[in-house]
């Protein structure tokens, strides 16, 4: 199986890098707006696109890669909400189990349905230890998951089911709480995460300060992923950016 972006992720983190990931819902872009967003990724250093959404409703989910593939070498990674959001102009899937929910669907079941598909599609698959954390709201992830959060100051479940899902091979963690949270995941439990696990991790849902995108870095994040607050104000790319790249290198 093809690793090539994993690889990438992994020399980053051993270099103490962290890295900015744009997210983008196919559903909320028409082209001009995708133009826009690549021209101020690209000029901002963004280091990867994450696409998808909890519920995608339009079919232009190809187009949207397409056209960012063509006009930047920005990697783009799905990230998908349902098994139906895969497109092969992407270069790698976010292969997610909601390790945190106890919903059998979206631990393994619709993992079984699609998986010839998936195969097929050819693209790097990085499988991915997906973890809700209670973010003030109801958000559509915890809506449509059917499945409940990890309560947002029981830092002990999010390390022990971080360290499960590392330890059942998942090789990356995605601790989200979720588009457009009320609260963001707390530092404390990102540390207490983060320095349990030795793969990759991926903080995302309702940060909208270039300041907590910095401290979650400083907590041990890896990958922050913000999506909501650049829908508001896209000049927020280049804030959140440069905040991210700018914590210092811990050798
Ligand atoms: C949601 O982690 C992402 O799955 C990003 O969240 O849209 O709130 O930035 P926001």
């Amino acid at each position: 199986m093809k690793q090539e972006l994993y690889n990438q992720f992994i020399e980053r983190k051993n270099q103490g890098k962290k890295s900015f990931t744009v997210l983008i819902d196919p559903d909320k872009v028409d082209a001009a707006a995708i133009e826009q967003l690549v021209n101020l990724s690209t000029e901002a250093k963004v280091d990867y696109f994450f696409v998808g959404g909890s519920l995608v409703i339009s079919n232009h989910l190809d187009e949207c890669i397409k056209q960012i593939k063509a006009a930047c070498d920005i990697p783009v990674i799905l990230f998908p909400g349902s098994p139906s959001q895969v497109s092969r102009y992407a270069d790698a899937l976010l292969y997610l189990s909601l390790i945190s929910g106890r919903n059998p669907e979206l631990l393994i079941g619709q993992h079984v349905v699609s998986a010839p598909f998936v195969k097929k599609s050819g693209l790097e698959i990085m499988p991915t230890g997906y973890m809700v954390v209670d973010g003030g709201a109801p958000t559509t992830v915890s809506y449509i998951s059917n499945a409940s959060p990890i309560p947002s100051d029981k830092n002990e479940i999010a390390m022990c089911t971080a360290m499960a899902g590392e330890m059942l091979g998942m090789k990356l963690i995605y601790m989200d709480a979720g588009s457009g949270a009320k609260r963001p995941i707390t530092e404390t439990m990102i540390e207490k995460v983060a320095s349990h696990i030795e793969c990759p991790l991926i903080v995302g849902g309702g940060i909208i300060e270039p300041e907590k995108a910095y401290r979650n870095c400083k907590a041990g994040a890896d990958v922050i992923v913000v999506g909501n607050a650049i829908e508001k104000d896209i000049s927020l790319i280049k804030e959140m950016a440069a905040a991210v790249h700018s914590v210092p290198v811990n050798v």
